[in-house]
This record gives structure tokens, C-alpha cells and sequence, in this order.
């Protein structure tokens, strides 16, 4: 094992504001470094933007999907990861474990890398095998190793070459909730926002507890993609694995709210380990772990480039804005009389807890009216069940009238024939029509939250005589689809009739009969099999974007307050305490807002190219 020792990483001075923005580079990547780099030469207070811009101009350019694995301590997360890497490299253990998000990305050999609080020390760990590697996590990662994260570690990276990384994805392995370390807990809340879609692990042994449940409400408010794993069932017989999944599943619709037929995937991680370690095909199957996997590939082929693309360029312009406006408010507090501006932020505060009370009341008619969408995709759901029987029932009865001999075999390639094109034409038609209602629904919503993000804003500007930017509503709101229901392979196939004795000693025109009522009854479960993948993937697109609206508005409320207030009240702290420095540094954000300025024209225009097809930095 290798280990090399700390090294000190460049430190951006204020001095080089001017010479941050390099011209050569271009695209989306270019601006965003560039962006980067002007923001961190600010320092004081603007370190979280031009990390968060560094974090997504890294994530861009390696095309970083982040599915990060979150659940209550020891239910079996790190040994969930081992099983889909197919090696043991993860510490597990049956006491509180993991106490550092652990990011695991594609490399070429088996290395890991662990940053630290001060920023600027990192340690790098090349290894030959997987127990070397695991060794050398335990150091940073454990509780065991680093008791109360006494040795000041914020991040580690492992390094491994696996198929199921190769495509960018970065699988997070993050420290369990509700133990008694509680720091841990913490550690993985503040983790979340840089989730991009999560599998979320309960056991079997023990069923889930109200710890999860309240932590899976706050994981839905951050991340909308979520995938849930019934872990150990390797504890359980068929009877009560049925009953382990009929309580979760109960317990996610009654208490989390969640639909009730939600996706749950059973499976033993620990026999998945095993069954890699073994090579054991067989046990790989049984133990759940190829089904999910399945699953998770075909998420990650069909959705993870535009999920990814759509975040990164969301995040980037409002971290972009949200600069902007901090340079000019702190300027001109910078700039203005004491006096006067200890009136004005108090006025400012005022209007931020009237924004904050009507924040309230948008959530409970939000609340409303996604309620009355999941009932209207139930009346719609039905009346396609009773359209689509009628349709295929005339099929059978067509086939079976057009010849009296028609059997099973020419009734089942009717139906075969006709299924798919059918069902995508619904698929069509009930896209537009949700797409239609939930953008009808959601309008006067966002021009609320827009009114009211807006008149903090305003507020701001108008006190501190800034211009402000209107929030841009079209890109804050997008409808979200599920391109993955669109494929969907559809159920057509008739399960063969056994024709039994019975059927046999009765004359041909009574066997027709029984065959045409079973024929008709089998249609029945197609429709509903069908009808129930349509509704089930509306379902989630309704959830899906309603969550996202909440937690968009929040948050943009959150970082308006900060962008705000917080720039204001920063300038007031350095306007008491250092008055010999301001001048130098009333020049400096001049020039800095000025470069700010041009790279988020750059930045827009970039991303308006890349909308309209430009691919050159597809990721
Ligand atoms: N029987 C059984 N035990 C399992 C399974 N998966 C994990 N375990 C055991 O559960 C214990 C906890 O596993 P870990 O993977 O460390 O759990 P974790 O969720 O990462 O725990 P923290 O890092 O503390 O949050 C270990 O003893 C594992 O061997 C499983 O499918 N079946
Ligand atoms: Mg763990």
C-alpha cells in the first residue's frame, strides 16, 4: 500500500480577482470554472458558491451521477454497496459503522482518497486488493477508527473499476441515521442535497421504525428519485417476508404517503456478497441483487443523462445569481452610512418573516391540490380500464366470431398485435392530458412563489437601490417525466389454457364457450396489468413534480434570505470592525461584478445552446 503524505493545495488570494477569468476556455465547463474561479478569489463569505461551482463544473465534465444509499444504522447499507461492487471493500459491522459519506467512483485501479476540514490537506491510498482498501477505510470512514471524526475528515473518495460505475455514476455510502452517534445523523442531512437519486434500505429484522419514517420525509423533500430495498430477508420464510413487505408497504402509504404500490425490492445484501465472492449466478438471483440491479441499470441507460444535465444547469445559474446579487448588495452597504443602514436591514428583516408565514400557506393549497390530481388520475385510470376491456374484448370476440374454429393461438396473436399499439397511444394521450392539468394547476402556484421571492428581493433592491433580477419562472419550474414508462414493454401475452378432462368429454360448442369466458377473463388482467403501469407512472410524475415544486421554492427562498440578508448583514459586521479596509474592497467588487456579469450572460446563452441541441458537452 502506498500512502502518500498531506499535500498543501494552492490557496486563491484576493489579489488575483482580476486575473481569474481565463478566456480561453469555453462551453458550459469553461463558464462554470471561470465562474469558479472569480467567485473564490472574493473569499469571505462566497466560498460555499464557488465550491458548489467547482463541485458542478466537476460533475459536468466527468458526467457524475450521485446515487447515494441512505437508511437507518446497520440495516445493511455499506454491505448493499459490497454486493453490487462484488467485492468486500466497505467496512460493515453489527455496531454503528459508517461516520463519513464514502463516494465510490470509476477508476482504473483500487485507490482512495480522504479530504479535510481545513481544505487543503488531502491523503491518497493506492492498493492492491480489496481487504488493503477496506483497511485503510476503516481509519477514516468507522467510528471505530475515527471516534467522533477526530481526525477532521469531510470527504473519501474510493476509486474501483466496475461496470456499474462505468457510465458516471457515483454510488455514495452514507453514515446511518438515529444512532447514538448523532454527528453521524447529521453528517447525512447535510449530505442530502447533493443527492441526485437515493435507494433508501430498511430490514426485515427489525421492521422500520419511526426514525425512518420521519427521515424519509426529509429525504423526499431533497431527493425525488428513490428506490426502496427490503434488506435481510434472508432472516425470513415466504410467509413472513409477505408479511415484512405488507407492513413496510402500509406503513409507507399511511405514514410516509407514499402510492401504494410503490416499487420495494426484497433482497439479502449479504448473500449478494457472497454469492460474488462465490461466483454463485444462482444465489445472485435469489438473493434480489440481480433484480435490482437490473433495475438500476436500466435507470441509470434511460434516465441518468438528462436527470443530471437538468440539475447541474439549474444549480449553476442560481448560484450564479444569487453571487450577483450578493456583489451589488454588499457594495452599496459598503458603500452607504451606518445609520442608515442598520434602518434599512431592519426593514428588510421584517418583510423576510412575511415571506416566511406565506411560504406556509402556499404548502397547505399545494397539498390540496396534488391530493385532488391523484383522484382525478383515479377517475381517469378507470374509465381507460372500461375502454381498453371493451376494445380487447371486441378483439377476442372478432377473432373468435370471424372463424368458428379460431382458437386460443389466433386470439392470443390478435391480442399480441394489438396491445402495444394501443396502450402507447394511451400512454400519448394521458401524457398530454397530466402534462396539460399539472401545468394549469402548478401556474398560479409559481407565480405566487415567484411574487413572493420576488418581494424579498425587490425589497432588498429597492432599500439598498440595486437592480434586481426577476426570478425566471421557466427555469425554475419544469414538469417532470418519466421517460422509462414511455418503453414500457407491455403485458400482451395469454397464459395457456389447460384443458382439462372436463373440458375434453363436453361437446366442441360448450368447449368453445369455456375457452371464450376464459379468453375474456385473461383480457380482464392484461387491462388492468396495463392500465395499472400507465397510472402508476403518472402517479409518480404528479408526485414527483409537486415534491420537486416544494423543495424548488424552498430552497430558492432559502438562498434569496442568504443572497439577502446575509450579504448585508456581512457588510455591517466588516463596516463596524474594519473601516481602514473598505475602500480597497469596495474596487475589488466592482471589478468582480462586472466579470460576474459577463459569465452569467455566457453561462445563459450556453445553456439555451445546449437545449437546442448543441450535445458537444452531453454528459
Ligand atoms: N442476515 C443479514 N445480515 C445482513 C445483511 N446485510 C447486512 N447484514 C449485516 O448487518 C450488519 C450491518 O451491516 P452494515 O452494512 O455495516 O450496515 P450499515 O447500514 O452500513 O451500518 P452503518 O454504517 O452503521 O449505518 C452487518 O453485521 C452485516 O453483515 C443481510 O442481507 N442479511
Ligand atoms: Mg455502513
Amino acid at each position: 500500500m502506498n500512502i502518500t503524505s498531506r499535500e498543501q493545495q494552492p490557496t486563491n488570494s484576493v489579489d488575483n480577482a482580476k486575473s481569474a477569468v481565463n478566456p480561453d476556455v469555453t462551453g458550459l465547463s469553461g463558464i462554470l470554472s471561470n465562474a469558479a474561479a472569480c467567485i473564490n478569489a472574493l473569499g469571505n463569505g462566497y466560498e460555499s458558491i464557488a465550491g458548489k461551482l467547482t463541485q458542478l463544473q466537476d460533475r459536468l465534465t466527468h458526467g457524475r451521477f450521485h446515487l447515494a444509499v441512505l437508511g437507518q444504522f446497520k440495516r445493511g447499507k455499506s454491505t448493499l454497496l459490497n454486493a453490487l461492487l462484488g467485492e468486500e471493500v466497505l467496512p460493515t459491522s453489527v455496531v454503528p459503522l459508517t461516520a463519513i459519506p464514502t463516494f465510490i467512483r470509476n477508476g482504473e485501479r483500487l485507490s482512495a482518497r480522504v479530504q479535510f476540514q481545513n481544505g487543503q490537506d488531502q491523503q491518497w491510498a493506492q492498493v492492491e486488493t480489496s481487504d488493503q482498501l477496506r483497511e485503510f477505510l476503516t481509519e477514516y470512514v468507522t467510528e471505530e477508527g475515527n471516534p467522533n471524526n477526530e481526525r477532521e475528515v469531510t470527504q473519501v473518495e474510493v476509486f474501483y473499476p466496475s461496470p456499474l460505475l462505468n457510465q458516471g455514476v457515483v454510488l455514495i455510502d452514507t453514515p446511518g441515521i438515529g444512532s447514538t452517534f448523532r454527528h453521524n445523523t447529521e453528517a447525512t442531512l447535510n449530505f442530502l442535497p447533493q443527492c441526485d437519486a437515493a435507494l433508501f434500505l430498511v430490514s426485515a429484522d427489525p421492521p422500520i421504525t419511526e426514525v425512518e419514517v420521519k427521515f424519509l420525509r426529509q429525504v423526499r423533500s431533497k431527493v425525488s428519485r428513490l428506490f426502496f430495498i427490503l434488506n435481510k430477508v434472508d432472516y425470513l420464510d415466504n410467509r413472513d417476508r409477505r408479511a415484512a413487505l405488507n407492513f413496510l408497504r402500509t406503513v409507507l402509504t399511511e405514514q410516509a404517503n407514499l402510492p401504494a404500490d410503490a416499487s420495494i425490492f426484497c433482497v439479502s445484501a449479504r448473500q449478494g456478497v457472497a454469492s460474488q465472492v462465490e461466483g454463485n449466478d444462482a444465489l445472485w438471483e435469489t438473493s434480489g441483487m440481480a433484480e435490482l440491479e437490473r433495475h438500476l441499470v436500466k435507470f441509470l441507460v434511460d434516465e441518468k443523462a438528462a436527470a443530471l444535465r437538468e440539475a447541474l444547469g439549474r444549480k449553476a445559474a442560481d448560484a450564479l445569481a444569487e453571487a450577483a446579487m450578493r456583489l451589488r448588495l454588499a457594495l452599496r452597504s459598503l458603500e452607504m452610512p451606518l445609520h442608515d443602514l442598520q434602518q434599512r436591514l431592519a426593514k428588510l428583516e421584517t418583510k423576510i418573516r412575511e415571506a416566511r408565514r406565506q411560504r406556509e400557506t402556499t404548502g397547505d393549497m399545494l397539498a390540496g391540490d396534488r391530493r385532488r390530481m391523484h383522484e382525478f388520475l383515479e377517475q381517469t385510470s378507470e374509465q381507460l380500464r372500461e375502454k381498453a376491456s371493451e376494445y380487447l374484448r371486441g378483439i377476442v370476440q372478432e377473432t373468435l366470431a370471424r372463424n368458428g374454429q379460431a382458437g386460443e393461438d389466433e386470439v392470443k396473436n390478435a391480442l399480441a398485435e394489438a396491445i402495444p399499439g394501443y396502450f402507447e397511444h394511451q400512454v400519448g394521450q394521458t401524457t398530454e392530458l397530466f402534462t396539460k392539468r399539472t401545468a394549469e394547476t402548478l401556474k398560479p402556484h409559481q407565480q405566487r412563489a415567484d411574487e413572493l421571492i420576488e418581494s424579498v428581493r425587490k425589497t432588498a433592491a429597492e432599500l439598498f437601490n440595486v437592480p434586481y433580477h426577476a426570478p425566471d419562472s421557466a427555469r425554475a419550474f419544469e414538469m417532470v417525466h418519466r421517460p422509462y414508462w414511455v418503453k414500457h414493454k407491455w403485458a400482451s401475452s395469454l397464459i395457456p389454457i389447460p384443458s382439462g378432462l372436463v373440458d375434453r368429454s363436453l361437446p366442441a360448442s360448450i368447449q368453445r364457450k369455456r375457452i371464450r369466458k376464459r379468453l375474456l377473463e385473461q383480457v380482464d388482467n392484461l387491462v388492468v396489468a396495463n392500465v395499472e403501469n400507465l397510472r402508476w407512472a403518472t402517479f409518480q410524475s404528479i408526485d414527483q413534480t409537486f415534491s420537486q415544486f416544494a423543495s424548488t421554492l424552498d430552497r430558492r427562498l432559502a438562498e434569496t434570505v442568504d443572497a439577502t440578508h446575509g450579504a448585508i448583514h456581512a457588510a455591517m459586521e466588516r463596516r463596524q470592525s474594519h473601516s481602514d479596509a473598505i475602500a480597497s474592497e469596495v474596487a475589488q467588487i466592482g471589478t468582480a461584478t462586472m466579470e460576474l456579469e459577463q459569465l452569467r450572460a455566457d453561462l445563459n446563452s450556453a445553456i439555451a445552446g445546449s437545449r437546442a441541441g448543441d450535445t458537444h458537452e452531453r454528459a
